[in-house]
């Protein structure tokens, strides 16, 4: 008995993992093994010994069994600390690269404009962008036989459907709907059949309109170089020039002084020294009338600009492709 358990020990010594144990458990404690064996031996045994050798083998059975727990939970506990190791998460590893976007600089210069005009009272209205031929040309006073009305500079879906190509229409649909007064800038996507480094067939505007009674020139002026100011600095020069649209009367062209070269002449204002950003105008009487307006008791003035040209004179950008090209390294730059 002593051999047996001095053998047992010396081999537990030498265990060096779970499955070593598990197997010096099967050889000692298993249905065939050497423990198994002894207790099968004890109804042979003489009566007289029988108990004393019962409980020696029980005593070395227990033994074992101690033993051989103590040492599982041992490599077990070894083990478990192994895995926690080799699967904890290393925080000193450089992170993975997540890409950001960035607010497009079109929609940045839009809300720029916006928040400004929303100052002075402005709402925000919208509309289709597909449109009828009497929203974006008829009751805009855009006769029949006008260039822009010509199938090389508008898209046509039908004959009577386009798609806009300004936001004009959403004021037209505006005043149908409501009574002077009204206040209101209309922003969005429009359509011409261009392309060439400061044309696309599609870009964006912001137009506006102010109607009431006793809305006249002064008021155009007043709203109008406000926001150059707001938006250009305080002290950008700004000129009106006679224009003329088939929707206002009279019609004006607003110029900034050039704040590429601050108005000493360049190739982005021609050396004039000015930039044209704005076109404006006394709504016309016979716009009044589509939208059932007495031309008589109210009058307004609308105008309109292109937010790609702000923008790229505001950025220093000098193609206007760049702006779709969705380039992460272009668009991080503002
Ligand atoms: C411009 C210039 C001048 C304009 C006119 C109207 C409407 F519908 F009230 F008649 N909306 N927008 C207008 C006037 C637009 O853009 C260069």
């Amino acid at each position: 008995m002593e051999d047996l358990k001095q053998t047992f020990l010396d081999e537990i010594k030498s265990v060096e993992g779970l499955v070593d144990l598990s197997n010096l458990k099967i050889k000692y404690l298993g249905k065939k093994g050497i423990i198994t064996a002894q207790l099968k031996k004890l109804s042979s045994i003489p009566p007289a010994d029988r108990a004393l050798f019962g409980k020696k083998i029980n005593d070395i059975k227990q033994f074992m069994e101690t033993e051989i727990d103590v040492l599982e939970s041992r490599l077990k506990g070894e083990e478990l600390k192994r895995q926690l190791l080799s699967d904890s998460i290393d925080v000193t590893l450089s992170g993975k690269f997540v890409s950001f976007g960035r607010e497009h600089p079109i929609n940045k210069t839009l809300s720029e404009i916006t928040d400004i005009f929303v100052r002075m009272g402005f709402s925000v209205e919208e509309g289709p962008e597909i449109e009828l031929d009497y929203y974006n040309f008829e009751a805009l006073n855009i006769p029949k036989d006008h260039p822009a009305r010509d199938m090389q500079d508008t898209f046509y879906v039908s004959p009577d459907i386009v798609l806009r190509t300004h936001t004009s229409p959403v004021q037209v649909r505006v005043m149908e709907k409501r009574k002077p007064p009204v206040r209101f800038i209309a922003p969005g996507k429009v359509y011409r059949c261009d392309a060439d480094v400061t044309h696309t067939p599609m870009f964006h505007q912001i137009e506006g309109l102010m109607v009431d009674k006793g809305i006249n020139f002064s008021n155009l002026k007043g709203v109008l170089v406000t926001f150059l100011h707001h938006m250009f600095g305080p002290d950008t020069p700004v000129r009106f020039r006679p224009s003329f649209f088939p929707f206002t009367e009279p019609s004006a062209e607003i110029d900034i002084g050039c704040i590429i070269c601050n108005s000493s002449g360049c190739r982005v204002c021609k050396n004039s020294g000015w930039l044209e950003i704005l076109g404006a105008g006394m709504v016309n009487p016979r716009v009044f009338e589509h939208v059932g307006y007495d031309p008589e008791e109210y009058s307004g003035f609308a105008f309109g600009m292109g937010i790609e040209r702000i923008a790229m004179l505001k950025y220093s950008i000098d193609d206007i492709r760049l702006f779709y090209e969705n380039d992460i390294r272009f668009l991080r730059q503002f």
